[in-house]
């Protein structure tokens, strides 16, 4: 752990003595993640592959056994809500308390026994950036439950429990990639994920070796996951699997895409998301064969390829999005495209380390020229996923 993580674990287990009255019985943390590439594929059982971020939900928190959960976070709510673990109730809480509490549920529903916590949360993940700050929540409270009431579940399983619990409890349609890069990525790698059945692979990701950056682009529009356009997406999704009789997108292979789209005749709705997930899962299996084979600088032109479909056959982008993108490349960078859900949220941004000052000043001018809000750019490395920081 580094020096600066020792002393941010520190300030959260002080803070929670203040809040209750004693040490905390451990710290965690889970980080948000990027998505390299892969969006809108793991609701539709494809292929993903995000690395986590530095930036972490932490968590001081210590058992109870008398049923009363107590949750806290100066970040947001700023006083402790105090509930009963038996009245917990999915869709009953409109608040951020459902995330975490939301596990505690799930983790209940499930059969593990989970007799209540004190938990304090302070999170360094910008939140409604598309960074996944709500999985990092969800995941660090799992995995401290995990640990504190011995119940032996591997990253996999507590992933699975956070998407429920963010499903059912919070009611945001959301797939497993974020909970699954939040438990399980490593540092120095990217995961690339098979969202069907959860395998996975940790492909070396080291762009300062090659002299290479990735940037994080926030571009300050807030995007939500519970409002209605994701769940459309999803739900045009699973008609076009049923049109096309099988049981998810990623059962059509790229070779017989075509002969798919003739098959849904003239809905067009559905034939442009059919092609963005189809094309999707094929570009990651492309980066992935790239990664491997060490040719790094040969993705970029995947990642525009991405961010053109999510823009115009899923339509999940927005003006600012496609903004970064248009400029970046143009100004030299080999590769950019929006991460995560869309609707606003974060672009990524490949580009030799040499360029980083030009791409950075003319995204931000760009921005400045067209009268939206500075956007906060930042340079990713991957970093650990969920872990026992105290
Ligand atoms: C959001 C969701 F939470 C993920 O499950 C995924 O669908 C992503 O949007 C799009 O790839 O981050």
């Amino acid at each position: 752990m580094s020096e600066s993580s020792a002393a941010a674990a520190e300030a959260v287990a002080a803070r929670f003595e203040e809040l209750y009255g004693s040490a905390p019985d451990g710290v965690w943390a889970a980080p948000g993640r990027v998505n390299l590439i892969g969006e809108h594929t793991d609701y539709n059982d494809g292929f993903v592959m995000p690395f986590a971020l530095p930036h972490t939900a932490a968590a001081a928190v210590s058992r109870r056994d008398d049923g009363v959960l107590r949750l806290h976070s100066d970040d947001i709510g700023g006083r402790v809500v105090e509930l009963s673990v038996d009245d917990l109730a999915p869709e009953s809480d409109k608040r951020w308390t459902a995330y975490p509490a939301g596990v505690v549920w799930a983790l209940r529903e499930a059969g593990h026994t989970v007799t209540g916590a004190d938990v304090h949360l302070a999170s360094s993940v910008p939140a409604g950036a598309g960074l996944s700050s709500s999985a990092a929540l969800e995941v660090v409270v799992a995995l401290a439950l995990n640990d504190l009431f011995g119940l032996g579940l591997r990253g996999w399983q507590l992933a699975r429990l956070s998407q429920r619990a963010e499903n059912v409890y919070v009611g945001a349609p959301v797939g497993i990639m974020d909970q699954t890069a939040s438990a399980c990525c490593e540092a120095g790698h990217a995961l690339f994920l098979d969202t069907r059945d959860l395998s996975q692979r940790q492909i070396p990701f080291d762009l300062a070796a090659e002299g290479m950056r990735l940037l994080v682009v926030d571009t300050q529009v807030k995007h939500s996951h519970s409002e209605g356009e994701y769940g459309k997406r999803r739900e045009g999704c699973e008609k076009g699997a049923a049109l096309l009789g099988v049981d998810a997108l990623r059962d059509v292979p790229y070779e017989e895409l075509d002969a798919a789209l003739a098959r849904l005749g003239d809905d067009e709705e559905v034939r442009r998301l059919v092609r963005h997930v189809v094309t999707e899962d094929h570009r990651v299996e492309q980066v992935v064969s790239l990664l491997e084979s060490g040719d790094t600088r040969a993705i970029g032109p995947l990642l525009i390829e991405g961010h053109a479909s999510l823009r115009d056959d899923f339509r999940v982008s927005c003006p600012e999005l496609d903004l970064v993108v248009d400029t970046a490349v143009p100004a030299g960078a080999l590769g950019a495209r929006m991460t995560g859900g869309g609707f606003g949220g974060s672009a990524i941004v490949l580009v030799e380390e040499g360029d980083v000052p030009a791409v950075t000043k003319a995204v931000e001018e760009a921005f400045t020229a067209a009268g939206f809000t500075t956007p906060r750019v930042f340079e990713a490395v991957p970093a650990a996923g969920a872990r026992r920081v105290r």
